[in-house]
């Protein structure tokens, strides 16, 4: 309410606050860029219980971070710095982690302003409440969306008192009042509607918030990812810093902070990404089936530079031989000597596969047949030379798929013949709900399901009002 009355008030030429009317640089007579850092979302106290061990490497990496941002602030002479939300985990973060970051930001060259964000919203007992923040006399918490002049420009903070919200933060910014060609800077935390997010109760921000809020620059944060919001004229006046230092693996686009040069009112940002982030991410996921696979893998973690600030997330798959599983300690004797907190979060099992010598103890029959082809297969595995590494058992294991047959499966209660298959392409045809897909869905899995499979996920299978397990036979040879 209070917020309206003095938009309102504003909006009148002659109110008394309106009066107050701050004075602006003129830019074209001083050519001065207004320059600002603008961050966000660093999550300080954040657990990383994802990493293990490494909880403790990530969080220090988050503080190295944060100083990286206030050393950048000195090199490139920022005006001012601007924290867009999500400084905090939570509001639950230990006095002793508040105190570093206002140590941190303390030794900012300029003043710095902290928005309250969705994760720490400014809520009776909320972090800002720490002591700590009256020893940082330049550092100046938003805690209202009252205008801010600092010289040259004005700030409009929306700052956040709640988790959740389907409001636009950015309403409380007044529009720009006629006679007002001044810089405006709108400070922000929320999502871009219509940009990948589910935005029902987070923050709504439009796209044309700074149009339609009179802002030349919207210094945005949420989530972990550096992004730039254009406008129709191509223009880029909303953007999202993303967070200074990557929280995950398989994270995009993080580790920045952005640097804003705006020459005057009216005048098109000038945005630069500059690395902050301290830890590099690597992750392998992969499926092994002979010693080349991990071999190529070995040689990729050795060529990682800077392991010391490295996190790597290793997940093999598949059977290996002895010679492969040594290749697997090797690799993690690697990343134990680079980094002292490695550690294998997740085990493989370590089973051999079995000597030809063990086969043959095996009394005669389908079970030593199969088992002796498993370890011709793996035998094969690991032909081409020492410097390149070849695997050929995918092709061992290829098959010809000839036709399959369904029956009491989903709309098909007599049985239904697919094929027979030409080894290529098929196309299989028919009118909109005819049955294609579950044809198609009955086909994997018949290929990839157990054959125990019961319950509700069998008897959904099932045609309605029949009480018969439903059946799918499938025709393939070896290729
Ligand atoms: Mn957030």
């Amino acid at each position: 309410m209070l917020l309206l009355a003095w938009g309102v008030a504003l909006a009148q030429p002659c109110g008394k606050i309106a009066s107050k009317a701050p004075t602006y640089l003129d830019f074209r007579r001083t050519g001065r860029l207004l320059k600002f850092l603008h961050t966000a979302d660093w999550q300080i106290g954040m657990r990383a219980a994802h990493v293990g061990a490494a909880g403790e490497k990530v969080r220090g990496a988050r503080l190295d971070a944060a100083k990286r941002v206030v050393a950048i602030a000195q090199e490139r002479g920022a005006d001012f710095m601007v924290l867009a939300g999500d400084t905090f985990e939570d509001n639950d973060v230990e006095g002793v982690v508040v105190r570093q970051i206002t140590d941190i930001l303390r030794a900012a060259p300029c003043p710095v302003y902290v928005l309250p964000g969705n994760h720490d919203p400014l809520i009776p007992g909320s972090v800002f409440d720490h002591k700590g923040w009256e020893t940082a006399g330049n550092v100046r918490i938003l805690r209202s969306p009252d205008p801010i002049d600092v010289g040259g420009a004005m700030l409009f903070p929306c700052p956040i008192f709640e988790a959740r919200s389907a409001k636009d933060p950015t309403e409380v910014i007044p529009p720009r009042v006629p006679g007002d060609d001044g810089l405006r800077i709108g400070i922000a935390h929320g999502s871009v509607v219509g940009i990948g997010f589910d935005v029902a109760e987070d923050f709504p921000i439009f796209s044309d918030a700074p149009l339609r809020r009179g802002l030349d620059y919207l210094a945005s944060g949420t989530g972990t990812r550096h992004f730039l919001v254009r406008d129709e004229a191509g223009l880029v006046r909303l953007a999202y810093s993303g967070t200074h230092e990557t929280t995950k693996f398989g994270e995009s686009n993080s580790g920045n902070v952005l640097l804003v040069e705006i020459d005057g009112p009216g005048a098109p940002p000038h945005i630069e990404a500059i690395r902050t982030g301290g830890l590099s991410w690597y992750q392998y996921i992969e499926e092994v089936d002979c010693p080349a696979d991990v071999i190529r893998i070995r040689r990729t973690v050795e060529a990682l530079e800077n392991p010391a600030q490295a996190l790597v997330d290793i997940r093999l798959r598949g059977a290996l031989s002895s010679e492969g599983l040594e290749e697997v300690a090797s690799i993690e004797e690697i990343l134990t000597t680079a980094s002292p907190t490695a550690e294998s979060t997740d085990p493989v099992s370590r089973w051999p596969l079995p000597t030809r010598v063990w086969i043959e103890t095996l009394p005669a029959g389908p079970v030593r047949a199969v088992a002796s082809r498993l370890l011709a297969r793996t035998e094969r595995c690991g032909s081409g030379s020492a410097d390149d590494p070849v695997c050929d058992h995918a092709r061992g294991g290829e098959v010809i798929l000839r036709s399959y047959q369904v029956e009491s499966w989903g709309c098909f209660i007599e049985p239904v013949r697919v094929g027979p298959l030409s080894e290529g392409v098929n196309i299989v045809s028919g009118p909109n709900e005819v049955g294609k897909s579950t044809l198609t869905g009955a086909l994997a899995r018949g290929l990839f399901d157990r054959r125990s499979v019961a319950g509700s996920e069998a008897s959904d299978l099932k045609p309605w009002g029949r009480d018969v397990g439903p059946r799918i036979f499938i025709d393939f040879c070896p290729r």
